[in-house]
């Protein structure tokens, strides 16, 4: 057996659902959530809370992601719909009718509308107590024995087997498929508050907010927070514009210890935003302490440390315009990732229903 820890990193839960277990807070989305959620709907109307997967439109917001890049199943040079019958059939027997097209993708599975799985984001931490920290993931699951990273060096040498292994061996976002994904969303509007100037949002910011619009957040919700800046990128229409992008939408603030403490005791089951990153990324000059420390403090406390998935880039705008009218918060919220094994991330088209 191998022992994957014996010290947990400070400030996290590892061992909460187990110490083998790879789905985290999710967990909490128990049947008695799901109903709920089921009870939230009243009319039977849905919101799809994806962006159109080909947004943001290229790779200037984040030069590791590519776009969707699609191609039809073509046989010399034509597509079956091209070709104007159906060559899987019609060699054979031309009395068949039948017309099929298929096609192909590739893309970086967390391009846009997204889920971060447990394997996204790990530390560097000594966590077998060896004296020797290594690149750890949620509940102690190791980079070197678990997940299987593609070198950019293998990439390069074959961008056609991209991932010849699949990169997470453990923690895989078909850890969140096989849950699921349904449950209660619970919409916090930050934008109707803040507008859409660039901001880091605080413990203190968040509270009152969620007092001012009486929205209650319970165990097992699944947290969705509205910043507008999805829709301030569907509006530059796949051509961002990086410079008002980057002075544009509140992010959560990553180095509140308060906001972090609150995600945890209220037991959120996964927390999302129509931001890239939840958080709002903070040049390092700008970071509170000159110690070694994290990027992205919120993927740490969250992925890392507390096991809770988190969503970015959805579309939230018309469903919170929509809540709002109605004086409510609550929804059904459908969001299943692909069930592809091995994945770090997956596309989610989901779906709030009311
Ligand atoms: C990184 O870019 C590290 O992650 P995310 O897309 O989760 O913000």
């Amino acid at each position: 057996m191998i022992r994957r820890w014996v010290h947990a990193p400070a400030g996290s839960h590892w061992g909460e659902f187990g110490p083998d277990d790879q789905r985290g807070r999710m967990n909490l989305v128990t049947p008695e959530k799901v109903l709920q959620g089921v009870a939230e709907v009243k009319l039977g109307r849905s919101f799809c809370l994806s962006l159109p997967l080909d947004v943001p439109g290229g790779q200037a917001m984040n030069p590791r992601r590519i776009a969707p890049q699609r191609y039809a199943v073509t046989r010399d040079g034509k597509s079956a719909g091209q070709q104007g019958f159906c060559w899987s059939y019609a060699s054979e027997d031309p009395d068949l009718t039948d017309v099929v097209n298929d096609d192909l993708v590739l893309m970086s599975l967390q391009y846009s509308t997204q889920w971060d799985s447990l394997a996204h984001v790990g530390s560097r931490f000594d966590a077998d107590g060896d004296g020797v920290a290594e690149a750890v993931f949620y509940n102690g699951f190791r980079a070197g024995e678990e997940i299987r990273p593609a070198s950019v060096d293998e990439q390069a040498r074959e961008p056609h087997a991209r991932y010849p292994q699949p990169v997470a061996g453990a923690l895989g976002i078909e850890r969140l498929a096989e849950h699921g994904v349904q449950g209660r969303g619970v919409l916090v509007d930050l934008a109707h508050h803040l507008g859409r100037k660039r901001q880091a949002v605080g413990y203190d910011t968040l509270m009152r907010i969620l007092e001012a619009d009486g929205v209650e957040v319970e165990t097992g919700d699944m947290l969705c927070v509205h910043t507008g800046f999805a829709d301030t990128l569907l509006a530059m229409n796949r051509r961002p514009d990086l410079e008002t992008l980057h002075a544009t939408g509140c992010g959560l603030d990553g180095w509140d210890d308060r906001l972090l403490n609150w995600i945890v005791d209220v037991r959120l089951a996964c927390l999302i935003a129509d931001n890239p990153a939840v958080e709002l990324v903070v040049p390092k000059l700008q970071r509170p302490q000159p110690l070694r420390q994290p990027r992205l403090p919120l993927h740490e406390h969250c992925l890392f440390k507390n096991g809770i998935h988190l969503g970015e880039l959805w579309y939230l705008t018309e469903l919170a315009a929509w809540l709002r009218e109605q004086g409510r918060s609550r929804f059904l919220l459908t969001a299943p990732p692909l069930r592809l094994p091995g994945a770090v991330g997956s596309p989610v088209t989901p779906i709030a229903t009311v």
